[in-house]
Order: structure tokens, then sequence, then C-alpha cells
């Protein structure tokens, strides 16, 4: 019997591995065969990292940052019968405004895909005068509409709850300034159609622990889980040889998801194997997906890598669940509802 319960549909094809004799010091553990998506994956494109997938019709979908040979990002669609082995569609996903139109971002990167009733959204970082988010839905993975930039810049890393709360859609972001940010704390706001976006309220400031001193960005859509809702994200701190990109894990409330209960003080995967230290941008884990099995418990965290690649990780709701109240430290700013 588990302990926990994982408020998700039943998903008993997704990728899994038992957790390897003598694994230690943290919850989760990654495929042997990692990467799953290596370097020049299609024409066109150099690297795949920071991506997303989720079942669709009894296989699956994924939404892919695709680096493309001028160096600049877009979003890629791809398919795979075992969420490892992927065929990538050879153009960019063709976005359109409400008419029909093309309407295409001039880049777009890290993409989340999450499916809030009968619809899919793809949630991404572009430029709309600063990096600022995007947002396309669609029902059939052939016609993509934009919801016509949703939140001011600069902004990013916005990741929309698989549910509504209390009658609402639910993004959580990551506000910022115009570069590189040096820092950076969650948000939570609501709307009633996707498209105006209020009641913003303070989640989790960066920095309880030296491996998310520096800034943490929301990472994959929240699990919904008898605890309240599982959040892996990212968190970063500054080294004197740059950034260092680890995964961290958090429990929100249910019905108020600005009130973090639990936060894991220890990072759950940090870079350790050649491709997340080596690559077009060296030491990032940077969690996007998960693909989960409310049968089982198993979860499967897909991460992008080093700026370069696509890693996957394994983990049990339980053992996750206890290991992040387990090593539990909040402060006021993350345990209180965020409004000032
Ligand atoms: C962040 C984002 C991510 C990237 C990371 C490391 O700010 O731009 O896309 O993986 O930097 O370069």
């Amino acid at each position: 019997m588990s302990k926990y319960q994982m408020i998700a549909p039943a998903l008993p094809n997704i990728p899994w591995q038992e957790k390897p004799k003598g694994h230690i010091n943290s919850p989760l553990w990654r495929y042997t065969e990692n990467p799953v998506i290596g370097r020049n994956p299609l024409p066109g494109v150099a690297r795949i990292f920071n991506s997303a997938v989720m079942p669709y019709e009894g296989r699956f979908v994924g939404v892919f940052r695709g680096e493309e040979l001028t160096g600049v990002p877009h979003i890629y669609l791809g398919w795979s019968r075992d969420a490892l082995h992927w065929d990538f569609e050879p153009e960019r996903i063709p976005f359109t405004d409400e008419e029909g139109k093309p309407f295409m971002p001039i880049y777009a990167y890290d993409p989340r895909l999450v499916k809030v009733e009968d619809t899919y959204y793809i949630i991404w970082c572009q430029d709309f005068y600063g990096a600022a988010i995007g947002v396309a839905k669609t029902q059939d993975f052939k016609r993509f509409v934009r919801v016509e930039n949703p939140f001011l810049p600069f902004n990013r890393n916005a990741v929309l709850f698989p549910r509504k709360i209390n009658g609402n859609f639910v993004m959580l972001s990551r506000p910022s300034d115009s570069g590189h940010t040096p820092f950076g704390d969650i948000f939570v706001s609501e709307s009633p159609d996707m498209e105006f976006w209020g009641r913003h309220r303070h989640v989790m400031s960066r920095g309880n622990s030296f491996w998310e001193g520096l800034k943490i960005g929301g990472g994959a859509a929240p699990i919904e889980t008898s605890e309240g809702w599982l959040l892996f994200y990212h968190g970063v701190t500054q080294t004197c040889s740059g950034y260092v990109y680890s995964i961290g894990g958090a429990i929100l409330d249910i019905d108020h998801p600005s009130i973090v209960k639990y936060r894991c003080q220890n990072f759950l995967l940090t870079p350790q194997e050649w491709f997340e230290e080596r690559g077009f941008v060296p030491n990032v884990t940077f969690p996007c997906a998960t693909l989960h099995d409310s049968d089982t418990g198993r979860i499967a965290v897909y991460y992008g890598a080093a700026d370069s690649y696509v890693g996957l990780a394994f983990g049990c709701l339980d053992e996750i669940i206890d290991y992040i109240k387990a090593n539990s430290k909040t402060t006021s700013d993350d345990t209180d509802i965020g409004r000032r």
C-alpha cells in the first residue's frame, strides 16, 4: 500500500528502471541510458534540451527546445511510443493567431506542455521586447493558436497547474530583470480564461540553501498528491566558474498554492554525469516535465542537461515526499500566503 496518493490518471507505460543497489543521497536516480536525446537530433537542429513530454492517444508527444544552427531556439514537436526514442517533426511548430494567420515567436525556449480539461497548453519563453512568457493551445497537435502575450516582460519559467484551482487557471512564473537574471523568486497568478492574469502571489524565494542561493524557477507541471502539489523546480548557485543548476523539490498547499508546506533543503539532483557537467553550458540540470503513474507512484523526470541533452531520472512518490518532508526547511516567506 502506498502511503501517499497521486491524483492523476494511471499511466503504466512510462519509462522505468528500479533504483540501483547502493544508491544514496537522493530519492531520484538516473536512467542508465542517458542522455535520451543526443546532439544533432534532426537536420537544422544542433541540440535539444529543456523539453516537455505528455501522453497522447496511446503514445507520447513532446515539445522540444531545438537550438537551430544559427544558435536561435525554436520549438519542435516529437512523437514516441516509449517516451525514450523520439521522431521529431522536421519544421518548427507552426503557431498561428486566433484568425489562423502565422504568428511565430522570434525565438522560443524552455517549453512546458500541460493539459487542462480538454486542451493542451504549450508555455515557453519568447521575446516580447525582452524575455517574456509565450502560451499556445492545441487540442489535436495540428493547430496551435497562440494566446497573445499573457504576461508583461520580464518573466520566464511559466508552469501551468494541470487543473483549475478554485475555478481559475493557475500559473507559476519567475519575474526578473532584462539580463540573464542574477536573482529570481517564484510567483503564482490566476486567470479565468488563460488570457487575463491577476491575483499574483509570492510562492517561494531563492535561497534557503547554497545550491539555490542565486535564483529559482518552476520546473515540471506540479503533480497533485494527497500531501499537496509536488513541484520539481530548478535552483541556481553562483560559483567562481559560473552558474550551477540543480533540481529541487517542494510541496505546495492544494487549495492555496502560494503556501509552501515543505521545501527540501537538499537538492534532489545536481550535475554529476558527463552530459550534465559538459556541454554548451556546463553544470545544468533543468527539469521541465514528468510522466507519472498514479497506480504505482512511479515518476519519470525529464530534464535538460548542460543546454545540450535531455536526461531522465526516476523516483517513487512515497520516497520523494518522505525525503522532502524529512529534509524540509521553510521560511515565513515560503509558508505565508504571499500577499502584501
Ligand atoms: C536559464 C535558461 C535556461 C538555460 C539556463 C542555463 O536562464 O535560459 O534555458 O538552461 O539558463 O543556460
